[in-house]
Parts: structure tokens; C-alpha cells; sequence
């Protein structure tokens, strides 16, 4: 392992100003996606759609540092026959894969999971490489209900992570570390504080256990903030401040860089609660974001499966990186989405 390489690659994921495109979505979620939408979810319309996203000039050479990708998506070609890896590259930005295989039914812990995937992990990893894969993600889902998390579902799950990164650095590729405490029920922030603290002090305990190196890996966690079906919605300041206060607490400043999903936010509410974070800066690492849907919900209305839209996408997905490129800053304000609009 050379973790001086690995340590430039994940600080030039979190680098100010830019950000990852989380475009990783499994077969089941792109059809999702594309179902609202009405789009049929063949291989050709998956490619042309991310082919219009890689091709956003000014996004993707202004705004995002890496994309991750889908297994089918990694082997596929532009319609011009160049692979799509090789456009994320001319952009300059770091392509990425997804590496996990999803989540299973954890016995014995009804209404939990854990994310499987790593057997035959390094043959695989050694293959991404070879087709210019420098970073690879792995998410693990904690959910919140009545009794759940269990202390099982919080320690298998920080298990495989730490096992998928290791093996990550071992192959020369830097893990992206996703523990997602789902932002999905009625819960309140302090509870999502208080599960999130427990996720993430596992999940560096496991870290240091396998002999993770932390300078060369990147986190992906969630915020802390409100569960969706919560009748109390903690307002900007107070996610950007809790979050701040519970990163604080549990990652070292070895890490260099965090990079959040969205998890279900609004556009908007994902831009301004990276920006607020920014203004109680400084921090002891990088800080930006790592957005699927808050990325790609405006391009993929705009385009609709149209090859008339392709510009209008790129312009919607155009302006989200830049939103979100300002809020690795702090520099982001509202009225910069009322002028756009
Ligand atoms: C893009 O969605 C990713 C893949 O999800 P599935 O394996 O369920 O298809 C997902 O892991 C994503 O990278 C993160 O959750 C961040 O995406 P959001 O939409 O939460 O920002």
C-alpha cells in the first residue's frame, strides 16, 4: 500500500469547492428513479443518462472531484464508443465503484440488515482497478424504530466496512466509509445524534482493529437532523451545529475528508446545511458533499428521457454542483437559487 498516494486521492475527493456525484444507483433504484419520471429503465437509457451527467462540462470540471459508479456502468461505452470511465477522466474528475452488493436480512434482529459483498471483494477490486477505479464506496443501513438500532446490527455492519476498507487500501484504492443512519422515521435529532455517535464510534473502533490507515480513506455519513415523519424539524442551525459537534466528537483529524449523502433531503435543504456547517469552520477536516438524489433529482426531471433535454439537464445538474460547489465553501446564499430560477 502506498498511503501517500491513497492520501492525495481522498484529499483531492474532498478538495474546497467540489464535491462527489453519488451516481451508483443499483438496478432497482435507477428504475425507481426513472419510473417518476417515465422513463423505461433499459441498459441504453441507464447509459445515456449518465452519459449526459459525465458530459456536463462545467459541472463536472468545476464542481465534482470523483463519481461513483455502478458495476453495469464502470464496463459501459459512450455512444461514441469512448468509456464512460474515460469521460469522468478527461473532465478531470476520479472515478469510483460501487463495490457493496447490498444489504440482507440480519438473523436473529428482525427489521435489520447488513451489507454484504465481501466475498471474492479483492479479485474485484483488482479488476475496478485496472479500469481506472482510484476509490471505491460501501453502505451500510442503520435504521431507527422502536428497539432498533441493536448493538448486532451497529457491530456487523462496522465489521464490513472495516473489512471492505482494508481490503480497499491493500488493492490501492481508497474506501469511502458509509455507516447511513436513515433519515426516515419519526424520530427526533438528538435521537439520530445519539444513533449516529454509536455508528460512528463502532465504526472507527473496527477501523483501527482491521489496521485501517485513515489518512487514506474518505467518511460518508449521514447529518444529524430530523427523521422525516419528525412533527419537530430542527432548522439549518441547528443540524449544521449538531452535526459539527458530533463529527467533532467521533472522527479523528486523520480522516481528510467527509463527504455527506442526503438521504432524502430537499435540493435545497442539502445545499444550505452544507453551507451552515462551513460557517463554524474551522474544521479539522475537508467537508463537502457526496449527493445522489439532491444532485440528480433537477437533471433527470429536466432531461426526462428526451434527447431534445440533454442540454437542459446538463444545465439543471450544472447549477446543483455549483450550489453545492459554494457550500463546500460557505459561500452559498439562497438568492442565488431565486436568480437562477
Ligand atoms: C445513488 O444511490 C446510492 C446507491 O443506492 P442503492 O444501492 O440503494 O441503489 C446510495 O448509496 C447513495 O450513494 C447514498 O445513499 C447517497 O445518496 P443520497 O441520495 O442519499 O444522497
Amino acid at each position: 500500500m502506498n498511503l501517500t498516494e491513497l492520501n492525495g486521492i481522498a484529499t483531492a475527493m474532498v478538495a474546497p469547492g467540489k464535491g462527489i456525484l453519488a451516481a451508483d444507483e443499483s438496478s432497482g433504484t435507477i428504475k425507481k428513479r426513472f419510473d417518476a419520471i417515465g422513463v423505461e429503465s433499459t441498459e441504453g437509457n441507464r447509459r445515456d443518462y449518465r452519459e449526459m451527467l459525465f458530459r456536463a462540462k462545467e459541472a463536472m470540471s468545476r464542481y465534482i472531484s470523483g463519481v461513483i459508479l455502478y458495476d453495469e456502468t464502470i464496463w459501459q461505452d459512450a455512444k461514441d464508443g469512448t468509456p464512460l470511465v474515460k469521460l469522468i477522466e478527461q473532465s478531470g474528475a476520479i472515478p469510483g465503484i460501487k463495490v457493496d452488493e447490498g444489504t440482507q436480512a440480519l438473523p436473529m434482529c428482525p427489521g435489520e440488515t447488513v451489507t454484504v459483498g465481501l466475498d471474492k471483494l479483492a479479485e474485484r477490486l483488482a479488476k475496478y482497478y485496472e479500469r481506472g477505479a482510484r476509490f471505491a464506496k460501501w453502505r451500510a443501513v442503520i435504521d431507527i424504530g422502536g428497539g432498533i438500532p441493536s448493538m448486532t446490527a451497529i457491530s456487523v455492519n462496522a465489521h464490513a466496512l472495516a473489512r471492505y476498507a482494508a481490503l480497499c487500501q491493500a488493492a490501492q484504492i481508497v474506501p469511502i466509509v458509509e455507516p447511513e443512519v436513515l433519515m426516515d422515521g419519526d424520530h427526533d435529532i438528538d435521537r439520530c445524534y445519539e444513533v449516529t455517535q454509536r455508528v460512528l464510534n463502532k465504526t472507527f473502533q473496527e477501523l483501527r482493529v482491521q489496521r485501517v490507515a485513515l489518512e487514506g480513506m474518505v467518511l460518508k455519513p449521514n447529518m444529524a437532523i430530523s427523521g422525516k415523519k419528525c412533527a419537530k424539524q430542527a432548522s439549518v442551525e441547528e443540524v449544521a451545529e449538531k452535526t459539527i459537534r458530533l463529527l467533532k466528537a467521533c472522527v479523528p483529524a486523520a480522516v481528510p475528508g467527509i463527504a455527506f449523502l442526503s438521504g432524502g433531503q430537499s435540493d435545497e435543504e442539502a445545499t444550505a446545511h452544507l453551507n451552515a456547517m462551513h460557517r463554524l469552520g474551522p474544521l479539522p477536516w475537508g467537508l463537502t458533499f457526496s449527493y445522489g438524489r439532491a444532485l440528480q433529482a433537477a437533471p433527470q426531471k429536466a432531461w426526462s428521457g428526451k434527447t431534445e433535454n440533454i442540454a437542459a439537464g446538463q444545465n439543471a445538474f450544472s447549477h446543483r454542483a455549483r450550489m453545492n460547489g459554494l457550500a463546500s465553501r460557505g459561500e452559498w446564499q439562497s438568492s442565488l437559487e431565486k436568480k437562477a430560477a
